[in-house]
């Protein structure tokens, strides 16, 4: 594969499950990405250093999951001026509000694209960072079109499949 351009952060080996669906979309859509682990509170001058050679190694959009009071994603726009997308995730009893707010509330200056809490936030990280990159590349753009279009044949699919179903038996 080629050179990443996607970094993909998470601040704990316990986000992994839910972070997963971000490469689970980037690998689908062919884009090679780096992965690891960069916490903002027990790894601070790594994280640092990580973020602030991203760009100079080719890394073009950075993607950040974390939990609590999260503020990876934060710190790394910060230290960058490369986008940054933050994936709020639930891993408090405040079932990522807590995640959400700390993410999304960033001062002016220092963008964090905030994602929606869990699962679909981590996914749409991917697609996001997709969407920048293929500006940029055509291919790229049109991988993304064809995945839409399989998604949509698999709605109609399954739409055929429920409308065919004999729904007079259906009694109360
Ligand atoms: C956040 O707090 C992490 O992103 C994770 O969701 C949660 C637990 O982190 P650790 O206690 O494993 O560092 O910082």
């Amino acid at each position: 594969m080629s050179k990443p351009h996607v970094a993909v952060v998470m601040g704990s080996a316990s986000d992994s499950e839910i972070m997963e669906e971000t490469a689970r979309v980037l690998t689908d859509l062919e884009i090679p990405f780096e992965i690891g682990v960069y916490s903002a509170h027990r790894t601070p001058d790594r994280t640092a250093e990580f973020a602030a050679q991203a760009a100079k190694r080719g890394i073009k959009v950075i993607i950040a999951g974390a939990g609590a009071a999260a503020h990876l994603a934060g710190v790394l726009a910060s230290k960058t001026h490369i986008p940054v997308i933050g994936v709020p995730l639930a891993s408090t009893p405040l079932q990522g509000f807590d995640a959400l707010l700390a993410t999304v509330q960033m001062p002016a200056g220092f963008p964090v694209a905030t994602m929606a809490v869990g699962k679909a936030g981590a996914a749409n990280a991917a697609f996001m960072a997709a969407e920048m990159l293929a500006l940029q590349d055509e291919k790229l753009s049109q991988r993304i079109v064809a995945w839409r279009a399989r998604k949509a044949s698999a709605v109609e699919a399954a739409s055929e499949t429920i409308a065919g179903k004999d729904w007079s038996s259906m009694t109360g």
